[in-house]
């Protein structure tokens, strides 16, 4: 893998830096002591660094900075309070991604349904197929969501898959796991990029909003939560809702706006 001393998207200091992960947490203090053992082993050859957007009320993030400076990595943890969580998980993230170096961000969940090996697959795929973003796909050959809670959830994904997949049929063409929160994006793609995230799934926010980005899928075998408990709630679906909404909204308006100034 290219790493140290390679071209970067031009000049800066991301040449030096070719990877930060941004995992959001919220009361994860089960669940990160794990993820930072197996972190460390992946990355140990990885010019990286690990940023941590916490949400947290409990130790989660004193417990991240204890794991962090034991394991080797460059940790970081952004701790979030009062108003400056609004937004939750989606704010979160884009705050990570904002605070990154690296050439390319990965965003990754901290409860190890996300197998953090797959981190280098995607790594390789975006440097060999030249892509701006890597997915993690539960739905390409030797993926699967069986760590995905009771069928009732596997059926809402299905659902909402195929929903944004009508609403956007041309952007997300080959496109097999649109709502995936496991991915891999070219840093330099979301620096004029406005994101606005609403509820948990940011990859379908940056998907529509870089329309011409270069998309490859690599499989994602998705596990059972490792430990402590699922922040999802019913309320998710009214945001994921609002969210595809307002998504749609925006890209036919700039379509419009874009043939009316050429036309
Ligand atoms: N910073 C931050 N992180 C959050 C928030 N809500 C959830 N997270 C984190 O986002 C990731 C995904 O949340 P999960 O609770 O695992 O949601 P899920 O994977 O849809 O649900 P399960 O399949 O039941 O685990 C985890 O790392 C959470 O700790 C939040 O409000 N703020
Ligand atoms: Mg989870």
């Amino acid at each position: 893998m290219r790493g140290k001393g390679e071209k970067g998207d031009g000049a800066g200091p991301e040449d030096a830096q070719l990877l930060s992960l941004v995992v959001p947490t919220r009361n994860e203090s089960a669940t990160a002591p794990l993820l930072i053992a197996r972190l460390a082993d992946v990355l140990a050859d990885v010019p990286a660094d690990v940023i941590f957007v916490d949400d947290s009320d409990d130790d989660t993030p004193q417990i991240i900075e204890r794991e962090g400076a034991e394991s080797g990595l460059q940790v970081r943890v952004v701790h979030r309070d009062g108003v400056r969580r609004r937004g939750g998980l989606s704010t979160a993230v884009v705050e990570g991604i904002r605070a990154a170096g690296g050439r390319y961000v990965c965003i990754m969940d901290a409860d190890l349904q996300h197998p953090p090996d797959l981190i280098i697959a995607m790594l390789r795929k975006a440097q060999d197929a030249d892509a701006d973003i890597v997915i993690a796909s539960r739905n390409v050959r030797g993926g699967s969501d069986a760590g995905l809670n009771g069928l009732s959830r596997k059926a809402i994904s299905w659902v909402a898959k195929w929903l944004v997949k009508a609403l956007f049929p041309s952007r997300l063409r080959g496109v097999t796991d649109p709502l995936s929160g496991f991915f891999l994006v070219r840093r330099g793609l979301l620096a004029d990029t406005v994101l606005r995230p609403i509820g948990f799934k940011i990859l379908l926010d940056i998907l529509i909003r870089t329309d011409s980005a270069r998309v490859k899928e690599v499989p994602l075998r998705f596990a059972p939560r490792a430990a402590g408990v699922s922040k999802a709630t019913l309320s998710q679906g009214k945001d994921f809702l609002a969210h595809t909404l307002i998504l749609f909204w925006h890209r036919r308006f700039d379509g419009a706006f874009r043939r009316r100034r050429s036309g």
